[in-house]
């Protein structure tokens, strides 16, 4: 038995219950309460002139990027602030005074704090130190930086294959960080590069790379302002995305209409008081959906295969339904389209997906006159088997209204982390890229690894059957977001060592390998200076705009290092700087700048146009511009339905984020739009099958998934009756991925199907 199983370590934390408070939904999101809300937790965890003067910098072009989603700014910035609630939370739990420092892990062991709820890690405050975590220990220690890297130098020597390290990324790193760390691995002799993208946005790479020769959204903020449909599928932006509810309520403003297609009425899609605008505050604010479609959970492909259907009938009376025109010049697989569609009846498509068709019909009519269509879409469709189909069913759509490449038109996969979309591009991935192999050869002089690496649920299983042996990463928090919590755990306890680059102490820092090490990192609201000189990093907003980001704050210590300066360093420990000259890099942004330039195209005069409030990458099928694909043409897709067959008494549960965390960080333990308070164990149900099942609202329960006679167990939740489409409920995320088999992921993207899990309820007679 490893040194680290014999640690008694909590794999998720406690799972008792509190007294859940309940309130009605809400009706509206953000004004006056968003306004309180945000300011309550950055007083609270800075300090009120603290908050204040770092919040005018947020989002503005001489300030720093929010480190929280990825939805863009806009060009004109608002000097009564650009920011919204939940950037505002994101800023006070990296900018808080709290600390955590050598005192506080001689106070308290792994195997303590791993029976601390993420609410209480999170809110132990900032990482001061690089900690390490000796075989047998329990107690981490503080360690010199020189000593950290010598002691990931020695484990990276002692494989037998490059291939037995993983290196993952979360997707709040710049772009300089990104890429030296793509270059380090690289370099290092592998491709195991799995990233927060393989859990989350994926699928829509694959499937836009296929269908329009780019894994990327094709539209830019302003286009909001110019569409006649915008349909938002499967994505809550009043929590995730907030201030793309101002892009919304422009695009309502100028006539244009909008479809929400989602199990749940969330509240931000209701309606929206702009907390930018007096009006807003005052008024009832904007109602913003006009078409709500209440989809069953992953029977999006049924619904908009009823939607083409009933266009293409329109057509054959009114040609001016469909764009025939694009249809033959720029696209396709036409012909086989309509072929698949015959094959499907209205009347099961309607009862598979369960939305009413007189709401359907309205939309229908609404598209069927409107040439300028955007849709935007998110977790609700990515994380499912055939999560990449969702996503070219989408496509479809918009070619047969040559939506796509027009002003006021085209796709928009919106992005969670705040530069998951840059690391990416910056040669963040798995897959092997020939020209960015052949680009990184040129300029460094050495060959990449042309073998493809393993992906976050591969990763897992290489180093759950002791194939892999060590594990870093750069950010993130791979125990909880990952599936199949305890199957993770076991492989991450497997590894020689594990080691992780991050602001704030979570739950992958106590479920670790035999060594472990912390290497505490600048948030992006700290300065960063060197040699006297204040330096800046750059980020990819989810429309792929590259721009600048410095903070303000001085470093919450001084032995923090930046990202890009701890890859660097060890860089050159480990290869000198004569190949890649890492020690200049780590100093110097603008050197990795250059460098960037020179193997990805887009980024010429880089800093410079940095400097200048940021540019566009080049974006193909903003341009309509098919060249690159086969034929040089667009691609209509064949795409499937979900194959969920239900037993008696199972449901589809979808695992979603509540309003107060960003993924596995909680910031508090309220879901106010859905009207949750106190309590993050709750399971949200139809009244239907409430009085099916014989249960009553408020009733505790266990979820229990059976995969392959496996049972998996998350305990004790409260049962909350909901508006919710019978045979579907909807649990929060961390808490319910121990509910996600590891070999469950998404055809071709791989990505865990966190939104399709079929479970059962067992109540729990004696409530604790
Ligand atoms: N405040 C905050 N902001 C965040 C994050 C956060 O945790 N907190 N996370 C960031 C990250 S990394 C990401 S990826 C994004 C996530 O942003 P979202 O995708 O909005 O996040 P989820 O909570 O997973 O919400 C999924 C939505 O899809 C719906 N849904 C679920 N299943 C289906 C389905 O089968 N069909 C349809 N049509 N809808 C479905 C759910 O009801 C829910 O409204 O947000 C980013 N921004
Ligand atoms: N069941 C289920 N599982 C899911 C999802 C779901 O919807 N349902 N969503 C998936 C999605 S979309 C995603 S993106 C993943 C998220 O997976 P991750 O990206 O791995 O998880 P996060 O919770 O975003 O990571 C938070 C940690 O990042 C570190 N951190 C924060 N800021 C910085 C920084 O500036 N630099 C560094 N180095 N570290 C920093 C902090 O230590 C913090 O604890 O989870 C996935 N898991
Ligand atoms: S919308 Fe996203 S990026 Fe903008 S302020 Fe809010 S959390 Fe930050
Ligand atoms: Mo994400």
């Amino acid at each position: 038995m490893s040194n680290s199983t014999e640690r008694k370590v909590s794999v998720t934390g406690p799972t008792e219950v509190s007294k859940l408070l309940l309130k009605e939904p809400a009706e509206y999101a953000a004004g006056f309460t968003g306004i309180k809300v945000a300011l309550a937790h950055t007083f609270k965890e800075m300090g009120v002139s603290k908050s204040l003067k770092t919040l005018s910098h947020m989002n503005q072009h001489d300030g720093f990027d929010c480190p929280g989603c990825a939805w863009p700014d806009p060009e004109k910035r608002s000097k009564l602030g650009e920011y919204c609630e939940n950037g505002a939370k994101a800023l006070a739990e990296e900018a808080t005074f709290l600390k955590t420092d050598e005192d506080f892990f001689s106070k308290h062991s792994v195997e303590e704090l791993s029976n601390w709820s993420d609410y209480q890690l999170g809110k132990s405050g900032r990482l001061v130190c690089p900690l390490v975590l000796k075989p047998g220990k329990v107690h981490y220690e503080a360690i010199s930086w020189e000593d950290s890297f010598a002691l990931i130098n020695q484990h990276l020597s002692k494989l037998d294959s490059p291939e037995e390290a993983i290196f993952y990324t979360s997707g709040r790193s710049s772009n300089e960080a990104a890429f030296l760390y793509g270059l380090f691995v690289r370099q290092f002799g592998t491709n195991n590069m799995p990233d927060c993208s393989n859990m989350c946005h994926e699928s829509s790479g694959v499937a836009l790379n296929e269908t329009l020769g780019i894994g990327k959204g094709s539209v830019t903020l302003d286009d909001f302002e110019h569409a006649e449909v915008v349909i938002v599928m499967g994505q809550n932006p009043g929590t995730n995305h907030p201030r793309m509810l101002s892009a919304l309520q422009k695009c309502k403003d100028n006539g244009g209409k909008i479809a929400t297609i989602n199990p749940l009425r969330e509240a931000g899609l209701v309606r929206f008081k702009n907390p930018q605008q007096i009006g807003g505050l005052i008024g009832n604010g904007t109602i913003l959906t006009d078409y709500f479609l209440q989809v069953k959970i992953n029977e999006d492909v049924s619904l908009l295969k009823l939607i083409i259907k009933k266009l293409i009938k329109l057509a054959e009376e009114e040609p001016t339904v469909l764009d025939q025109n694009f249809i033959k010049e720029k696209t396709e697989g036409y012909k086989e389209l309509l072929i698949d569609l015959a094959a499907y009846q209205e009347d099961t498509l309607l009862d598979k997906c369960g939305v009413s068709e007189e709401v359907i019909d309205e939309l229908v009519k609404e598209l069927a006159t409107k040439k300028r269509i955007i849709v935007c879409w998110a977790m609700g469709l990515t994380q499912h088997k055939n999560a990449v189909d969702n996503i070219k069913e989408i496509v479809n759509l918009l070619l047969l209204k040559g939506s796509i490449g027009k002003k006021g038109a085209g796709t928009c996969p919106v992005r969670g982390h705040s530069n998951v979309q840059g690391d990416r591009t910056v040669g963040i991935m798995h897959h092997v890229s020939q020209p960015l192999n052949s680009a990184i050869e040129k300029t460094f002089g050495f060959k990449p690894p042309s073998k493809e690496g393993l992906d976050t649920v591969h990763a897992i299983q290489a180093m759950y059957d002791g194939k892999a042996k060590i594990f870093t990463s750069l950010g993130g928090n791979f125990v909880s977001a990952a599936s199949d919590t305890h199957y993770t755990a076991k492989a991450l306890q497997n590894c020689e060592l594990t080691v992780s680059i991050s602001t704030k102490l979570n739950r992958t820092h106590l479920i670790t390998g035999k060594t472990a090490l912390i290497l505490p990192t600048l948030g992006r609201s700290e300065m960063d200076f060197k040699d006297g000189k204040k330096r800046f990093v750059t980020v990819e907003n989810s429309m792929g705009k590259v721009h600048r980001s410095s903070g303000l704050l001085p470093p919450t210590s001084n032995l923090l290092k930046s990202e890009p300066e701890i890859i660097a360093q060890l860089g050159h420990l480990r290869f000198g700087s004569k190949t890649i000259d890492w020690q200049s890099m780590g100093r110097n942004y603008d050197l990795i700048r250059e460098k960037i330039a020179e193997v990805i195209s887009g980024f010429k005069n880089y800093t410079e146009k940095s400097n200048n409030n940021g540019f566009y990458l080049p974006n193909n099928a903003r341009e309509a511009d098919f060249s690159k694909l086969t034929n040089a043409k667009a691609k209509f897709s064949i795409c499937s339905p979900s194959k969920l067959n239900l037993l008696p008494n199972e449901f589809i549960m979808m695992t979603i984020r509540s309003h107060d965390q960003f993924n596995t960080t909680v910031y508090g333990l309220n879901d106010r739009y859905r009207g949750i308070f106190n309590e993050r164990r709750v399971v949200f149900i139809n009244e239907i099958d409430l009085k099916k099942l014989g249960y009553k609202h408020l009733d505790q329960v266990n979820i229990m998934s059976n995969y392959d006679n496996q049972i998996r167990t998350a305990k004790n939740f409260w049962l909350v009756k909901y508006d919710i489409p019978a045979g579907n409920l909807a649990s929060y995320f961390p808490e319910t991925n121990v509910l996600v088999p590891i070999h469950l992921f998404a055809k071709k993207s791989n990505t865990p199907i966190s939104k399709s899990i079929v479970v059962k309820l067992e109540k729990i007679n004696q409530p604790i």
